[in-house]
């Protein structure tokens, strides 16, 4: 027998007054939970960053905003094999450290490959930025050498770009690439003591009267080549 409860009006039928007397009631919102926010609960992600370049390490941390991933670099890993960088451009060098260290110690791993390109210099230095000077050079001796080759060229004529790109390969091997650009131009002395490498020579548009390594980091991220390069990542990787 079937109680009223389960009766199904039909199409022009008149409900029976108990039931057209009662409003129809819109869905109630969910009674607010004392519980944390979502990303708490979700288990930490390691990363492991294949740099050996604090300065990198610390612009990406800053700038990657998933509060459950941790960015550990290679090194502090330790037994990094140090791939050689030997492609041609910033892509193919991305590619190899982020595959070499996603092997090495079988976590997603991140990448970058980046450098300056000097319109005056054909694009030099290109893929060969962090060893412009040799194998070894530090920042201060590339800076030199830069100025050196720079010398004859005048202030209209010393255009260049930072480039960056980064690659994240995941656990289940799925790939990313972000890649972003810094226009600006080459000063003739070194200024500023944020950032690294070509920073203290390099004078952004986006900053007229203040060298990259005048900027901190935030502010360096606002307006860099990496900074571009890791939200058009982060832009990607929040869409999977
Ligand atoms: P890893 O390969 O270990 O990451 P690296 O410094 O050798 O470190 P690259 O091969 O990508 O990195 O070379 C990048 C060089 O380009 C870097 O050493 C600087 O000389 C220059 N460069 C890149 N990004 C820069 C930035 O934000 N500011 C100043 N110089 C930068």
């Amino acid at each position: 027998m079937s109680s009223s409860s389960d009766r199904t009006s039909q199409p022009g039928e008149t409900l029976p007054p108990e039931f057209a007397s009662q409003p129809e009631r819109a869905p109630q919102p969910e009674p607010p939970t004392q519980s944390a926010p979502v990303v708490e609960h979700l288990p930490e992600k390691i990363v492991v960053v294949a740099t050996r370049n604090p300065g990198k390490l610390a612009e990406i941390r800053a700038t990657l905003p998933f509060p459950h991933w941790r960015f550990v670099s290679s090194v502090e890993l330790g037994d990094w094999p140090e791939p050689e960088e030997s492609g041609l451009t910033f892509e193919e060098n991305a590619h190899i450290k982020a595959l070499t260290a996603r092997e090495r110690f079988g976590l997603a791993a991140l990448a970058d490959d980046s450098g300056l390109e000097v319109d005056a210099l054909d694009g030099e230095p290109g893929v060969y930025s962090s060893r412009y000077a040799g194998p070894c050079a530090s920042d201060a001796e590339n800076n030199s050498r830069l100025l050196l080759a720079l010398a004859g060229v005048p202030d209209a004529e010393r255009s260049a770009r930072f480039r960056c790109v980064m690659v994240f390969i995941d656990e289940d091997g799925s790939e990313f690439v972000g890649t972003g650009a810094c226009e600006g131009h080459i000063e003739r002395e070194p200024r500023g003591a944020h950032g690294f490498g070509y920073d203290p020579l390099f004078q952004p548009d986006a900053t007229p009267g203040r060298r990259m390594a005048e900027l901190g980091t935030a502010e360096k991220n606002a307006i860099s080549h990496r900074g571009a390069a890791l939200r058009a990542l982060r832009d990607l990787l929040e869409r999977t």
